[in-house]
């Protein structure tokens, strides 16, 4: 995947109306085969090689540390910032997917301005994983004003069986909530943003290639891997506007030809009254 692969700037289709329609009324929407197999299949060879012999110290989640040896993650981590390794094959990859003119594209419609790149990471959740639990990323990306992006790429069918991406309908414009307590038993992160009264998850089906973006107010998570064999792994990566004048400091941002970009960090205490730092 090149930063040069892409259809020409500004080109949007009837099918793309739609996708921005979507994404303007409901907060997210999916792009069909934004990546071909290939693409797909070598980004997934690449990040198996990567994790061949467990976690990679400084780029593998250190909060892996603390799992018992019998959890799936403990092997299996998901990997942050990839992006930023360009000693590891997985680096330049990471980056280019990242800055990738496709993606470009749909997030300058998205968003209505020029986004910069956060953060990179790869997520292998493989059988028997446990999921995420329902949250919502700009609490931790602490974008102002507005909202952080995240493009979703799935690097293996995922639906519900093997733990797929949920959204909560009706949250696009929700305020970012304080997090309660997640049950350890079905998610690996700690936080819970309880759905409106009335309102439930959504399971999306997504096949490897498709995209999903989703902006950072949107309620969403991913159930446990129940299957006995199938990875559903995800390269994930997050966006904010160009405008925006404070970002958590855990994150570093790039603009689409790759430069380095500073923003002041983000100050003040957030929904909980203490900042909320680093990844989610
Ligand atoms: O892929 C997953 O299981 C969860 C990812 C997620 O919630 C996120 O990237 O914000």
């Amino acid at each position: 995947m090149s930063a040069t692969s892409a259809a020409p700037k500004g080109a949007m289709t009837m099918t793309d109306d739609i996708i921005l329609q979507h994404f303007q009324s409901d907060g997210y929407a999916i792009v069909r085969q934004l990546a071909t197999p290939s693409e797909v299949d070598g980004i997934r060879e690449a990040f198996m090689s990567a994790a061949a012999n467990g976690p990679v110290a400084g780029l593998s989640d250190g909060h892996f540390a603390d799992v018992p040896p019998g959890d799936p993650l403990a092997f299996y981590p998901r990997m942050m910032h990839p992006h930023l390794h360009p000693e590891l094959p997985i680096g330049p990859l990471a980056m280019g997917i990242m800055l990738d003119s496709r993606i470009h594209n749909y997030l300058r419609a998205f968003m209505g301005e020029e986004p910069l790149a956060a953060q990179s990471m790869f997520y292998f959740k493989p059988p028997g994983a446990r999921g995420q639990e329902l949250h919502q990323d700009n609490f931790y990306l602490r974008v102002k004003p507005g909202t952080c992006v995240a493009a979703w790429m799935a690097i293996d069918d995922a639906d519900e069986e093997n733990g797929t991406l949920m959204v909560v309908p009706q949250t696009a414009n929700a305020e970012i909530a304080c997090p309660e307590t997640a049950d350890a038993a079905r998610s690996f992160t700690t936080d819970y943003v309880r759905p409106p009264a009335g309102v439930e998850p959504v399971a999306l089906r997504l096949s490897a290639g498709d995209v999903l973006f989703f902006n950072g107010s949107v309620i969403h998570g991913s159930y446990p891997n129940a299957s006995k064999e199938r990875f559903r792994r995800a390269f994930i990566c997050h966006y904010v506007p160009a405008s925006s004048t404070e970002v958590s400091a855990f994150y570093r941002l790039f603009d689409f030809s790759g430069n380095p970009v500073a923003m002041a960090e983000a100050q003040g205490g957030g929904p909980c009254g203490t900042a909320a730092a680093g990844p989610h």
